[in-house]
């Protein structure tokens, strides 16, 4: 039999190898094409980047560790889960991205999101490389006992692939403030250091003031920033948002706090549609709903008497949909009816919301479309800045922290706008990508063939 190897730069070959060596993994090919189909154009032109070696690299995560993670359920019943973290790409800078604790996580999830993760990292200027790990644990019907038992657990075996200066995991789906509390904890017992290690920490052990708020609201600077573009502002706009956990919901906030009207939310269960709008009253509701109660968003519909469907929530007129929950949540068919019902912009809060399919659709129907690895870079760019906070011994104020925070979503901005404007049109997508590429390429080739 021969090597699998890369046959030639064209897009058809290097998606033929990563099928090939990455059979079942769907999402990661899905990343893989999206990525590559705005790069390939970029690399014919760019003879540098047509070193042998360095697109079988960007494909390739320098580790990928899978571990059984035992624990003990309240019934007394020992349980087993499967932990992953894959460390992507160290080009530039220590691998870093969160945890997700979903039933649905597998290796080729993993490796999606920290595929996605290394150029997000690169587009926020900052020193990071880039990884993603996480669980198929379901902390949501779990108690507050068994979700602690389980992070411990957990972190007993990951601590020995991570550090401050090599891996800094934080949270993502299904891993909040509660379970990065009980893992820093058990880290910190196992090494007996009190290092930053983990983002996203409580403010009273070493996080970073608007690490909490800092993916929703850099969702909201950025399409601010698309919609100057020739749509005024996000002031007036009616806006859908999917899902309701963090990101979610201050985007919400932000959103509000902007002068728009949010008309819509969801969990996975259904969708809440309240004409009127949600005010800061009727969100602190969904905070407390969703962090303190861990409720369902169903719950806000009986509260308030607005519309609840089984369904996802593109149905609804809209200006701005905002996909905060989970990957491909919008197909091709919500892709048209969100057309349908004139949406002037699509920005993903979430990591890759939009297939293949409904990306091109939204394209080419002339909605601006922004893909998360720009949009929702805000939260972990505030990790970065947590590091740096924890390195240095010190706590900035809200308000130096959130400056930080729009200076980045601006120059991200600006970035897409470089690489991807085409006369009067901004392809977001070619922009984010081609520059994410450029400043981890340059990395790659500078250290070698490693
Ligand atoms: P949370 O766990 O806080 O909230 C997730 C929300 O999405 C919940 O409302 C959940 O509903 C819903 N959801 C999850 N899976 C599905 C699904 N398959 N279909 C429909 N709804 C679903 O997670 P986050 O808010 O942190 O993350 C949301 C998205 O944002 C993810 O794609 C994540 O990768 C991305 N992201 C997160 C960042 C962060 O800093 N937290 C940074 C950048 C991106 P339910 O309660 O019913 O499960
Ligand atoms: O997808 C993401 O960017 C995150 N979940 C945040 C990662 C981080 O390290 O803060």
């Amino acid at each position: 039999m021969e090597d699998i190897r890369l046959k030639d730069l064209t897009l058809d070959s290097i998606l033929e190898l990563v099928k090939t060596k990455n059979p079942e993994q769907k999402e990661f090919y899905q990343a893989v094409q999206e990525v590559m189909e705005t790069v390939v154009p970029f690399i014919k032109d760019h003879k540098k980047y047509q070193q042998s070696g360095l697109i079988e690299r960007l494909l390739e995560p320098e580790r990928s560790v899978m571990f059984r993670v035992p624990w003990e359920d309240k019934d007394g019943t020992y349980r087993v889960n499967r932990g992953f973290r894959v460390q992507f790409n160290s080009a530039l800078g220590p691998y870093k991205g969160g945890l997700r604790f979903h039933p649905s996580v597998n290796l080729g999830i993993i490796k999606f999101l920290a595929f996605e993760q290394t150029f997000k990292n690169s587009l926020t200027g900052l020193p990071l490389g880039g990884g993603k790990g996480g669980s198929d644990f379901n902390p949501r019907d779990k108690t507050d006992a068994e979700v602690m038992r389980f992070c411990q657990s957990f972190m007993s075996e990951l601590r020995r692939y991570i550090s401050k200066d090599t891996d800094v995991p934080a949270g993502d789906i299904g891993v909040g403030e509660r379970e990065i509390g009980y893992m820093f904890g058990q880290y910190k017992r196992l090494t007996a250091e009190f290092t930053g290690v983990i983002t996203g920490k409580g403010l009273a052990y070493g996080g970073s003031k608007v690490r909490t708020q800092s993916t929703g609201y850099g969702l909201l600077y950025f399409v601010n920033e698309m919609l100057k573009e020739g749509h005024g502002s996000i002031d007036g706009k009616t806006v859908a948002i999917s899902g309701s956990g963090n990101v979610a919901q201050f985007a919400c906030e932000k959103a509000i706090d902007l002068g728009a009207q949010v008309v819509a939310m969801s969990d996975s269960n259904g969708s809440i549609y309240d004409k009127d709008g949600i005010d800061e009253e009727k969100l602190n509701y969904i905070k407390h709903l969703k962090n303190m109660k861990r409720g369902r968003i169903k719950e806000y519909a009986e509260k308030y008497n607005s519309e609840y469907k089984e369904v996802t929530p593109w149905n609804v007129d809209c200006d701005v949909a905002l996909p905060c929950a989970a990957e491909n949540e919008i197909t091709a068919k919500e892709a048209k009816t969100l057309v349908k019902n004139k949406v002037i912009c699509v920005a993903e809060g979430a990591n890759m919301p939009c297939t293949v399919d409904a990306i091109k659709i939204l394209q080419e129907s002339g909605v601006i479309y922004a893909p998360g690895k720009a949009t929702n870079a805000g939260g972990v760019a505030v990790s970065g800045l947590e590091m740096t906070q924890n390195a240095n011994r010190l706590s900035w104020s809200f308000d130096t922290v959130d400056e930080r925070l729009v200076k980045i979503m601006k120059r991200i901005h600006k970035k897409c706008v470089k690489y991807g404007k085409n006369r009067d049109q901004i392809n977001y997508l070619k922009g984010a990508n081609i520059a994410g590429f450029i400043k981890v390429a340059d990395a790659m080739i500078a250290q070698g063939n490693v």
